[in-house]
């Protein structure tokens, strides 16, 4: 197979991924950490990234175990495919890494450029998808810290390959798409995003645990941290969904992401008042509830 921009995309598109664009390995946008591509390969010349759109359906479906599920296979599909190019792209001889889009991920008890410990532990991925994504002009970062593209706004899942082959890149692109709606910001449990910035503490208690309080830092913290988890202990069962998640992967919020009235893709079903909490969803056609 003859080894270019176009054979590759096309060979990504046609194993169902719903987008692909390649950035120059050595101008990725960079992080916070920085996560560059040569860190992983010194000789990389290029990072092919692959979206693939979840199902609507799935994240306005009441609760957020049919969108874990989903998300799951939108990370298989991603994962398969980058194996697969990536296998593909070694046999005609360019080193490649396939960089799944799920965890394992790298786990920082303290931080790395001070040696100081985290409040809360951090974790970052081996590279940033999300950076990549914009660095091959596939869309851009809004407000809700997600990457929004033009056509699923942030309701797609990311992976990548980074690899040896010079493929030739796309530019990143000012789309403007994050206006100033601010309803992620507003939709967010934990008041994570305030102001355009992203508080990655109170999101990772949430987002993993279910909480609305994160560790106490000092003795006034503990009464009202003990009152949510005793409350969360009355109606939870910790070992039987300690084993759920094991499984299955279960997040707890998606929230921002439901709230994004961006992608154009969605317009025809997107419901009318999705992302606001408690109000039954309505069709956009015949404003009936759904
Ligand atoms: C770790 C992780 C998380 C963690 C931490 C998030 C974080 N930003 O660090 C938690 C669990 C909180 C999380 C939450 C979510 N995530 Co997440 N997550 C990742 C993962 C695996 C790595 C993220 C990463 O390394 N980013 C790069 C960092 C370095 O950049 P950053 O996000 O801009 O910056 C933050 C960190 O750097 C952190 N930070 C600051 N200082 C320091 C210092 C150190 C030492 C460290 C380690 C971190 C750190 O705070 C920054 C913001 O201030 C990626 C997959 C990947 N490999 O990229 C998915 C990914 C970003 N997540 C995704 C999603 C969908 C979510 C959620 C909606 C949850 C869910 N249910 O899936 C929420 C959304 C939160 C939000 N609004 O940003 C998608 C986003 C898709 C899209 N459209 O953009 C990704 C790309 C997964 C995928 N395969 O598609 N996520």
């Amino acid at each position: 197979m003859k080894i270019d921009s176009a054979a590759i995309k096309r060979t990504i598109l046609e194993n169902g991924i719903d987008l692909v664009g390649i950035a120059y390995a050595r101008d990725l946008i960079l992080s916070h950490p920085p996560r560059p591509a040569t860190r992983l390969m010194p000789a990389a010349k290029s990072v092919i990234v692959m979206a693939v759109a979840h199902s609507l359906g799935a994240a306005f479906a009441p609760g957020i175990h049919l969108w874990t599920r989903n998300k799951m296979q939108t990370s298989r599909l991603l994962d398969q495919t980058a194996e697969k190019i990536g296998r593909l792209l070694e046999q005609e001889g360019f080193l490649s890494i396939p960089i799944s889009a799920d965890k394992p991920v790298e786990i920082f008890k303290r931080d790395p450029t001070t040696g100081k410990k985290f409040p809360h532990t951090r974790v970052a991925g081996q590279l940033s998808l999300k950076h990549s994504a914009m660095s091959a002009g596939m869309g851009e970062i809004g407000r809700s810290n997600l990457l929004l593209t033009e056509e699923f706004g942030p309701h797609q899942r990311l992976a990548a390959i980074v690899t040896e082959a010079e493929l030739a890149p796309d530019s990143p692109r000012e789309l403007k798409l994050c206006g100033q709606c601010r309803k992620c910001e507003k939709a967010c449990p934990v008041n994570a995003l305030k102001d355009g910035k992203y508080d990655v503490d109170a999101c990772f208690h949430h987002w993993s645990l279910g909480f609305e309080r994160r560790k106490p830092s000092g003795l006034s913290d503990w009464p009202g941290y003990l009152k949510m988890l005793m409350a969360h202990n009355q109606r939870r069962d910790w070992f039987i969904e300690l084993g759920q998640t094991y499984i299955t992967d279960v997040d707890f919020c998606i929230e921002c992401l439901k709230a994004c009235p961006v992608g154009e893709r969605w317009g025809k079903i997107r419901p009318d008042n999705a992302g606001k909490k408690g109000v039954p969803l309505t069709c956009p056609k015949n404003g009936r509830a759904r």
